[in-house]
C-alpha cells in the first residue's frame, strides 16, 4: 500500500469530502508500515474495504415548526464497519452536517470502538436540522419524523445510534420513544437513554470523564500531577461541562469554555458553583456562554477561540479542526505539557505536527474520547441482561477500560527514544483488529 495513491484515489472519487479524507489520511499513514508487513491485507484489498463504508443511508425529513411552516431537512445514517459488533455510533444535529463531516466521523469511530475492547463496530448519523433557537416541540417532532425514516435501519442488533453535538438526552428520549412504537419492541436499541427507562449511570458523565481517566494515565507517565493545573476547556456541551467536573473533582483550575458565538476566560476557575450554573444556563435554559461573563463578570470573547489563552493542559471539545497550527504553536510555546481530545479530531494535522514536534503529550480524540462509547457499550450489556448497575460499577469498569487503551496506545505507539506516540498507537491498535475480523469473514 502507498498511502498517497490510495489517498489521490479516494480523492478523485469523493472530491467534496475533505473531512472524511484528513480522517482516513492520518489512519492510513499510521499504519502504512504494519500494513506492509502482512501481504494477505493487500492482496484482500483491505484498505478500500476499510475506508469506504458499509452503506450510507440519506433521506428527506419533514417536520412542522410552530408558526405551521412546514420544514424539511436532510437525514443521514452512515453504517461504516460490522467487522466486530453492531453498528454504533452518536447522532449529531448541527446546521453545518454533511455526507463528509458523517463519513469522517463513522470511519473514526471504528477504531474507537475496537479500542474499547468492547464488541462494536462504527457508525454515524445525523441532520443538517439546527436545534439552536428551536422549541422543545419543534425538537420532538424533528426527532419523530427523523426517526420515522431511521427505524428501518436501526436495531439492538443491527445498529444502535446515540447521541452526539446537538442530540443529549432529551433528543434520544424522542427518538427511542419514536422508535419503540414503530418496532413495536422494547430494547437498547438507542444508547444514552433516560435512567428510568434503560439509560447507564455514568453515560452522561463518561465522555468527559473518560477523557480526563486517559489524560491522568498519560501524566502518570510523566509522573505529573493533575492537581492545580490550568486547564483550557473549549465547547460548554455535554463532554466540556463533565469534562470541568472531573477537573475540579481532583483539584485542577478551567479557566475556560466557548460555544460557536466566543468563549470565556475566568482567571479566578470555573469553581463547582459556576459550573452548575453553565449546567442549567446550557442544558435548561439553553443560553450562550456569553450570559457567564456577564454574570460573573470576566473576559468574553466574540468570535474567539480558548487557545488564544495559556494553560498547563488543553482539552478540546466543541467540534473538528477547532485547534489549528498556530493555535497549536501558541500553546507549546506558553507552557502546554498536555492536549487531551475530547471532541472528534478538533486538531488539524499542522497542530498534531506541532505537539509531536515538542514531545508534548498528545492523546487523539478515538482513544481519549472513546469512555463515551464504551459506556454506551455498557448500557447495551445491561438492557441486554436487563438489569442495571450500581454508579460506582460503571465508574470502575469506565477507568478500567480508559487504562486498557492507554495500554495499548503505548505498547503500538512507543518511539525508539521513549516518547509515546498516541496517534500511531491508536491507529495500529484498532485497525489490527477490526482487520483481523474482516479476514476472518471473508470477501464480503
Ligand atoms: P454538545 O452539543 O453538547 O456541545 C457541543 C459544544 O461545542 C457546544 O458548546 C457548541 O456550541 C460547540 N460547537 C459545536 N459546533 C461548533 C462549531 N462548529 N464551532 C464552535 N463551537 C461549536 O456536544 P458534545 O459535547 O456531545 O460534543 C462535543 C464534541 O465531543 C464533538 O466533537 C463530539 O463529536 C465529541 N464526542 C461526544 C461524545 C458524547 O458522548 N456526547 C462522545 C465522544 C466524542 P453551540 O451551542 O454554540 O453550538
Ligand atoms: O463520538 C462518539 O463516540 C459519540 N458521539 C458517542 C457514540 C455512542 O454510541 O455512544
Amino acid at each position: 500500500m502507498k498511502v498517497q495513491a490510495v489517498v489521490d484515489d479516494l480523492t478523485r472519487r469523493f472530491p467534496h469530502e475533505p473531512e472524511y479524507i484528513q480522517a482516513v489520511t492520518e489512519v492510513l499513514e499510521s499504519i502504512e508500515e504494519v500494513y506492509n508487513q502482512h501481504p494477505e491485507f493487500e492482496k484482500a484489498n483491505l484498505i478500500e474495504r476499510l475506508c469506504i463504508p458499509d452503506r450510507i443511508f440519506s433521506f428527506r425529513v419533514t417536520w412542522v415548526d410552530d408558526k405551521g411552516k412546514t420544514n424539511v431537512n436532510m437525514g443521514y445514517r452512515i453504517q461504516h464497519s460490522n467487522a466486530i459488533g453492531p453498528y454504533k455510533g452518536g447522532i449529531r444535529f448541527h446546521a453545518s452536517v454533511n455526507p463528509s463531516i458523517l463519513k469522517f466521523l463513522a470511519f473514526e469511530q471504528t477504531f474507537k470502538n475496537a479500542l474499547t475492547t468492547l464488541p462494536m463496530g462504527g457508525g454515524k448519523g445525523g441532520s443538517d436540522f439546527s436545534p439552536r433557537g428551536k422549541s422543545s416541540a419543534e425538537v420532538m417532532r424533528f426527532c419523530q419524523a427523523f426517526v420515522l425514516e431511521l427505524w428501518k435501519h436501526i436495531g439492538p442488533d443491527t445498529d444502535v445510534p446515540a447521541g452526539d453535538i446537538g442530540v443529549g438526552g432529551r433528543e434520544v428520549g424522542y427518538m427511542f420513544g419514536m422508535y419503540k412504537k414503530l418496532a413495536k419492541e422494547f430494547t437498547g436499541t438507542f444508547t444514552g437513554k433516560g435512567l428510568e427507562f434503560g439509560g447507564s449511570l455514568i453515560r452522561p458523565e463518561a465522555t468527559g470523564y473518560g477523557n480526563i481517566y486517559f489524560l491522568l494515565e498519560m501524566l502518570k507517565t510523566r509522573n505529573i500531577d493533575v492537581k492545580g493545573k490550568k486547564c483550557l476547556v473549549s465547547g460548554s456541551g455535554n463532554v466540556a461541562q463533565y469534562t470541568c467536573e472531573k477537573l475540579l473533582e481532583l483539584g485542577a483550575v478551567p479557566v475556560t469554555l466557548s460555544d460557536s458565538d466566543g468563549y470565556i476566560y475566568d482567571p479566578d476557575g470555573i469553581t463547582r458553583e459556576k459550573l452548575d450554573y453553565v449546567m442549567e444556563l446550557k442544558n435548561v435554559e439553553r443560553g450562550r456562554i456569553r450570559e457567564y461573563a456577564e454574570k460573573y463578570g470576566c473576559k468574553y470573547v466574540p468570535g474567539g477561540r480558548v487557545w488564544a489563552e495559556s494553560g498547563d493542559i488543553a482539552l478540546p471539545s466543541a467540534t473538528q479542526n477547532e485547534l489549528n497550527g498556530d493555535a497549536a504553536k501558541h500553546l507549546v510555546e506558553t507552557g502546554c505539557i498536555a492536549v487531551s481530545e475530547g471532541a472528534n479530531m478538533p486538531s488539524t494535522p499542522e497542530a498534531i505536527e506541532v505537539f509531536q514536534k515538542a514531545k508534548i503529550l498528545y492523546a487523539p480524540g478515538k482513544a481519549a474520547n472513546a469512555g463515551g462509547v464504551a459506556t454506551s457499550g455498557l448500557e447495551m450489556t445491561q438492557n441486554s441482561m436487563r438489569l442495571s448497575w450500581s454508579h460506582s460499577e460503571v465508574d470502575a469498569r469506565l477507568k478500567q477500560i480508559m487504562a486498557d487503551i492507554h495500554a495499548q496506545c503505548a505498547k503500538y505507539g512507543a518511539e525508539p527514544d521513549g516518547y509515546i506516540n498516541y496517534v500511531k498507537g491508536a491507529n495500529i491498535a484498532g485497525f489490527m483488529k477490526v482487520a483481523k475480523a474482516i479476514m476472518a469473514q471473508g470477501t464480503l
